[in-house]
């Protein structure tokens, strides 16, 4: 699924996050930025020891915050390590901090000028964040950051599985119903 934005694109692709040929792919990081499971281990993995050696230099992320290194072996030029909330209940300002997470993850794609960025389904693995509400959240972020910066000319949202896909297609439907 493919739609335009104020001249730029968003598309829903099935997917291997570290595989994709943009100038920056997004982390689900955590906030120590030193590595895990999911797509962490996915990109640490593919992208070398060098990425781990240049996080170390960070001094960790918050909650809701992003950060930016060099994507070594990886395609992509970039990787934007963003930490997404872990789940509760959904009333400890989980959709702030999510939402935020992706608004610091695009505005460190602008500044680095990125004309292609590529996310996955952040918080919505180990995190537990329900996929439904994280998509709206994240298409609503993503839809309204384009629609000022033009800059960003692709935005690739990226998911593991058919079912994932399927579901974000939907929510992208109803949140351009909106
Ligand atoms: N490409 C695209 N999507 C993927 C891939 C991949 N290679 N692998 C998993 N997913 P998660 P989180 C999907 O757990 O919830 C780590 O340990 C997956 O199906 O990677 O933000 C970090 O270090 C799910 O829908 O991220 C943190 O401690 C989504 O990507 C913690 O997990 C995100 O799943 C972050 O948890």
């Amino acid at each position: 699924m493919q739609i335009h934005i104020n001249g730029s694109t968003l598309e829903l692709v099935q997917g291997d996050i570290t595989q994709q040929d943009v100038d920056a792919i997004v982390n689900a990081a955590n906030s120590s930025l030193l590595g895990g499971g999911g797509v962490d281990g996915a990109i640490h993995h593919a992208a070398g020891p060098e990425l781990l050696a240049e996080c170390r230099t960070l001094g960790g992320c918050e909650t809701g915050n992003a950060k930016i290194t060099r994507g070594y072996r990886l395609k992509a030029r970039y990787v934007i390590h963003a930490v997404g909330p872990v789940y509760r209940d959904g009333k400890h300002g989980e959709p702030e901090l999510l939402a935020s997470a992706y608004r610091a993850a695009l505005e460190l794609a602008a500044q680095h000028q990125c004309a292609s960025i590529a996310f996955p389904a952040i918080s919505t693995g180990a995190y537990g964040y329900p996929m439904e509400e994280a998509a709206r959240i994240a298409f609503r972020v993503i839809i309204d950051y384009l629609g000022e910066h033009p800059e960003i000319a692709r935005v690739r949202y990226v998911l593991y599985d058919a079912r994932a896909l399927a579901l974000h297609a939907r929510v992208l439907e109803q949140v351009l119903a909106e």
